[in-house]
């Protein structure tokens, strides 16, 4: 009698804030149903006594919690999604039967997962690294499945290699680190031992390993695939993404600050762009080429570290997928999400490409790893949507389909009795591989046509603009820096002499090191034209779209001008973020208070594509003493941001050493005049606060 009064006292310590139900809808069970009474208490001898053995409701719970998580992805197990659909705009009727390539005006169900790829799941977000970009269609011929990354080559051209790469670019195995980073000996001795990967090599250097937003990145589905036609004659194509808000990157030194203070910054930044009704775009196109013009290239179409310039061979835009509906559940949406190379549709084929052809095999094989069961593809996420799925296979770990009948083989002639038969091939309408012709004898051999591996590499740092170049150069010489293995950082620098001398001087320079003698290259390379196309500087128009500009308050600014950048950077598409020293707001000139989005010391300009720094006086001199304030100037100045200022906050900009350009902008005369600096970056800034290589 004694406990059981006490038992109720203690469930009643914070009763009030304790919520409780009486009808069966509305309480909780245990996972088989028996309602629960009390689930903040577990099952005691007594009062102060030992837990019994006996509480299957506390064993229930914790066990379930025991077993949550699941193993991670070998690689791009840190991820972020949404949910979305595609749109075909013109058909490819000539060269696929794909109804999905073919239905103008038909939109498609779709769920997108981006990713970094050497990290694990707890990982940041702004590590340099690829990304990936994979699509799930549900189509109505199925799913399909176009798992690719932001950079439209590889580093391998074999699958047999994969596991080598990504040992050697994952945490060192000895000690544990470093995480999420290539800057370190493992990945620069596999490289340098690799040169098939310096082109992809490259792009990872280069300002698309570092993306501002995984909204303004490009996609690629990496290798050919081909299309078949309703005659059966195959084409090859490469897909493409292209984001409407352009492509984008960060300063190096601002993706490392950003990677401390929002370690979720592009989850973030995805999820609060679709939670705001301001929905990812992107163009979806094709690079389609017959037999006759793949012979024709000069590098060959199943090579997956070479690419196609788009000056040569346009790329047509076809669709445009939209990202509207952020996940309801992380794990059971973006964690079980089970992409496959496999998952195509008919109308569509691979093609011999020897990375390809191992990825074939490699994906169905993690899932059942990482989801544990065949049976994975019953996971909501994982269900084809837009068409039945049926077939013979039965039972298996967490089976949730509930089959009637006993026809579970083929053939049957279980109708002819009146039973249901099951479901049947579709020699028609069901996928076919394309009948294409194979000879040759079984080697371990690659061919001939794969053993240029450098002229790519040039065409791409002969294509960036002179900023992009330095900070290419810049990023190799951050990482040799930290490399510790001087013959590794030689054999890098050899490699580099074969993609452009200039470069491998740079590196040289910034590492302070003698250039050694050229590697010998298998084939030399060749000069090719440059493609102003695989630059991110000047490729889209410069916009304020998707772009957050921070505006600085303390006690004391003028809220007028605060307005009137507001109604600036709204009217061109920006948003506006209220920094204050304090969350509840700063109060303003005319004694209204304006509130604060974010607290100074946990928004650092960072965060933010432009800031406006909006102080009076006296405001101005509180902040002079406050280091949060001065850094938040310094660095928006550092990382090439237009600096919005009202002239009361000079002597903050001179504490900062933030000095005149045109990007800085006084804002108490003009709001207009900061929106086209805000638009981009001060390239010509960079020189007066980076020694770049
Ligand atoms: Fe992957 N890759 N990969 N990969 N990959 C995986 O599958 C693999 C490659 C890519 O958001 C794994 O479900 C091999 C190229 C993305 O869930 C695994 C080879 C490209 C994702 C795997 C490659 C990619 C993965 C790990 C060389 C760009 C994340 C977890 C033959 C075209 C998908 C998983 C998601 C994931 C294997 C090369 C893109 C282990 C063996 C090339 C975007 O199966």
């Amino acid at each position: 009698m004694t406990t059981r009064k006490i038992t109720e006292a203690t469930a009643g310590d914070g009763g009030e804030l304790h919520q409780t139900a009486s009808a069966p809808e509305a309480r909780t069970t245990t996972n088989h149903g028996a309602p629960i009474s009390d689930n903040q208490n577990s099952l005691k001898a007594g009062t102060r006594g030992s837990t019994l053995l006996e509480d299957f409701i506390l064993r229930e719970k914790i066990q379930h919690f025991d077993h949550e998580r699941i193993p991670e992805r070998i690689v791009h197990a840190r991820g972020s999604a949404a949910h979305g659909f595609f749109e075909l705009t013109d058909s490819l009727a000539e060269f696929t039967t794909a109804k999905i390539l073919t239905e103008v005006g038909k939109k498609t169900e779709l769920f997108t997962r981006f990713s970094t790829v050497a990290g694990g799941a707890g990982s940041v977000d702004t590590p340099r690294d690829v990304r990936g970009f994979a699509v799930k269609f549900y189509t109505v011929e199925g799913n399909w499945d176009l798992v690719g990354n932001n950079i439209p080559v590889f580093f391998i051209q074999d699958a047999i290699k994969f596991p080598d790469l990504i040992h050697s670019v994952k945490m060192e195995a000895d000690k544990g680190y470093p995480q999420a980073a290539s800057a370190h000996d493992t990945f620069w001795d596999f490289i340098g031992l690799m040169p098939e990967s310096t082109h992809m090599l490259m792009w990872a250097m280069s300002d698309r390993g570092i993306p501002r937003s995984l909204r303004m990145m490009e996609g690629f589905g990496v290798n050919t695939f081909r299309l078949i036609n309703a005659e059966g004659t195959p084409t090859f194509v490469k897909f493409h993404w292209r984001p409407k808000l352009g492509t984008q990157s960060t300063c190096w030194d601002e993706a490392v600050k950003i990677a401390g203070a929002d370690p979720d910054y592009h989850r973030r930044d995805l999820y609060e762009a679709i939670a705001q009704g301001d929905f990812p775009e992107w163009e979806f196109g094709v690079q389609l080429f017959s037999q006759a013009e793949a012979d024709a290239l000069p590098f060959d179409i199943l090579d997956p570290t070479k690419l196609v310039p788009e000056e040569d061979h346009p790329i047509r835009v076809i669709g445009r997928m939209v990202l509207n509906r952020n996940p309801d559940n992380f794990f059971a949406e973006t964690e079980q999400a089970a992409f496959l190379p496999t998952n195509i549709v008919p109308g569509i084929d691979f093609s011999e490409d020897p990375l390809l052809q191992g990825r074939l095999f490699s994906y169905q094989d993690t899932q059942l790893s990482r989801l544990g069961t065949v049976n994975f593809h019953q996971i909501p996420i994982n269900q084809a949507k837009g068409c039945p799925f049926q077939n013979f296979q039965r039972d298996g770990h967490m089976q949730t389909q509930v089959f009637k009948g006993r026809a579970n083989y083929e053939p049957n002639s279980l109708a002819e009795n009146g039973e249901d038969g099951g479901p049947r091939e579709d020699p028609k309408g069901g996928f076919r591989t394309a009948p294409i012709a194979v000879e040759g004898e079984k080697v371990r051999l690659r061919a001939e046509t794969f053993a240029d591996h450098y002229s790519q590499a040039r065409l791409f740092f002969r294509s960036q603009t002179a900023p992009e170049q330095a900070h290419l150069a810049s990023a190799i010489v951050f990482e040799l820096s930290k490399v510790s293995l001087d013959h590794v950082r030689q054999r890098i620098l050899g490699n580099l002499r074969n993609v452009d001398e200039d470069l491998a001087k740079r590196v040289a320079n910034g590492l302070n090191l003698p250039l050694p003698k050229a590697s010998s290259p298998a084939v030399a390379p060749v000069d090719l034209e440059p493609s102003p196309a695989l630059r991110i500087l000047g490729k889209y128009p410069d916009t304020l779209k998707g772009r957050k500009v921070a505006i600085l308050v303390a006690d004391g600014s003028d809220g007028a001008v605060v307005s009137s950048v507001r109604k600036a950077v709204e009217g061109d598409g920006g948003s506006v973020f209220i920094v204050a020293p304090k969350i509840g707001g700063a109060k303003l000139a005319d004694g209204s208070t304006l509130a604060a989005d974010g607290q100074l010391a946990g928004s650092p300009s960072v965060l933010f594509d432009a800031v406006a720094i909006i102080l009076s006086d006296d405001g101005c001199a509180q902040l002079l003493k406050e280091g949060a304030a001065v850094d938040f100037a310094k660095d928006a100045f550092g990382h090439l941001k237009a600096v919005g200022f009202t002239p009361q906050a000079q002597p903050l900009l001179d504490k900062a050493g933030v000095e005149p350009d045109d990007g800085v902008v006084d804002i108490a005369q003009s709001a207009k005049a900061f929106i086209e600096p805000a638009r981009t970056r001060q390239w010509d800034r960079e020189p007066k606060v980076r020694m770049l290589a």
